[in-house]
Parts: structure tokens; C-alpha cells; sequence
């Protein structure tokens, strides 16, 4: 019988972005019990959700993101600001923006080829016929549970994160649990799909070797 895995394509925050970041949480996480909150080295950008992608599929994606990531250029990207989902009156999921310098549309234009990449590649695509709202996960209610996050997003409304260069798309594969587990299968630099490299056993927020 032939396996699935679950896959998402992200961008991974550099270490100086995580810790600016985790240190504004820190009085706000102590406050706020309800939320199961994900470490900070779990953190990432999702650009194309797969979802369970059978093995043989696997080779088709792997080719075609690697076009998709060589049309890309470096963009510079900070964490700013924050909201929930569904609302901040009934939240499941709490999050930072993201903000795009000068609203360069680079970010937008390659998750929507990541997931074109998903859909030639004959997934279902769960979930990308929405647009694209750039986020990072911070917390989730446990279960079903709808949380009210009205005081997390205000106290994180004027949160700016240091800018970086982000240069780099990760294929990754994601193992459900309490706390989902990541794992890097494949990264490529934009703009040069003929340096991929394989980087299994890394998860975002490592440090480079
Ligand atoms: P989230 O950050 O908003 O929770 C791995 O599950 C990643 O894929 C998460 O970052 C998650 O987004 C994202 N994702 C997008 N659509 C999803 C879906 N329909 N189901 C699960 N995860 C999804």
C-alpha cells in the first residue's frame, strides 16, 4: 500500500526575527493560558498548504516548485502587527503579519505559484482557493475551542520585527500531534532551482552547519 505525507511549502524567519519576537511574547504568553502556543524554533511563514500528498506524487511537486522558487528574487519581509482566525472574538488561531517592503509583490506571486505547483501536480489544494494572507502561527486553542484573543491582538497590534532578506523556500513535511513536528525535505535558494539540496533532519530556527 502506498504512503502519504503531509506537506506545506513555508519561508523560515531568521534566528534575529524569532528572538525579537519571542521576547515581546514573553509578557503576553504568561497571561494568556488557554492558547497552546508553538516554540519559537516551529515557527515559519506557510506559503501553499499540500496536505497529504501521495508518495508518487511527491517527485512532480519536488520539480515543479523548484521552477516556481527560480522565478523568485530575494524580498525584504519583517513581522509586524497580528490578528486571529476566524476573528478575535472567536479565535482558533492567533498570529504576527507579515509586511513586505515597498508591497513588493514577489511574496504573494510565489505562493500562488506554490500552489499552482500543488495543483498541476493533481493535489486538492485544501484551502487555497482563498487569498493569500501572510502569517505566522503563534498559538492555537486546544481542540475546537474558540478563544477570545481581543487583548493578545492589541497588545501585538504595533508589534515590528528587525527586516530581513528572505532568500530561501522550504518544502516541509509536517507530522501531526499536540505539538505538530516539522521536518525540512527540501529548500531552495529563489532564483536557483539547480542548487536544491536535499536538508533532511532540520527543522526551521537550526542552525546553519
Ligand atoms: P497555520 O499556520 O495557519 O496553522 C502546516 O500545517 C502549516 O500549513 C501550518 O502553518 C498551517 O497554517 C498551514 N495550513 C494552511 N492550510 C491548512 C489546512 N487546511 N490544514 C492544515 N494546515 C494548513
Amino acid at each position: 500500500m502506498m504512503g502519504s505525507v503531509r506537506l506545506f511549502a513555508a519561508v523560515s524567519p531568521p534566528l534575529a526575527a524569532r528572538r525579537h519576537l519571542a521576547e515581546a511574547l514573553e509578557r503576553i504568553r504568561a497571561a494568556d493560558e488557554p492558547w497552546r502556543w508553538v516554540d519559537p524554533p516551529r515557527w515559519h511563514l506557510t506559503l501553499a498548504f499540500f496536505g497529504e500528498v501521495a508518495e508518487d506524487r511527491v517527485p512532480s511537486l519536488v520539480s515543479r516548485l523548484s521552477r516556481a522558487v527560480a522565478r523568485a528574487r530575494p524580498l525584504a519581509l519583517r513581522l509586524a502587527g497580528a490578528g486571529a482566525f476566524d476573528r478575535p472574538t472567536r479565535a482558533r488561531v492567533l498570529w504576527v503579519g507579515v509586511e513586505v517592503r515597498e508591497d513588493d509583490p514577489g511574496l504573494s506571486l510565489l505562493a500562488a505559484r506554490c500552489v499552482a505547483a500543488g495543483r498541476r501536480s493533481g493535489l486538492a489544494m485544501p484551502g487555497a482557493d482563498r487569498p493569500f494572507r501572510g502569517h505566522l502561527t503563534l498559538a492555537r486553542s486546544a481542540g475546537e475551542e474558540r478563544l477570545d484573543a481581543r487583548e493578545v491582538v492589541t497588545a501585538l497590534a504595533d508589534y515590528r520585527g528587525p527586516w530581513w532578506t528572505a532568500s530561501e523556500l522550504s518544502l516541509m513535511r509536517s507530522f501531526l500531534g499536540p505539538q505538530p513536528r516539522y521536518e525540512v525535505i527540501r529548500q531552495w535558494m529563489f532564483g536557483e532551482a539547480s542548487s536544491e539540496r536535499i536538508a533532511a533532519h532540520r527543522r526551521p530556527g537550526d542552525r546553519r552547519p
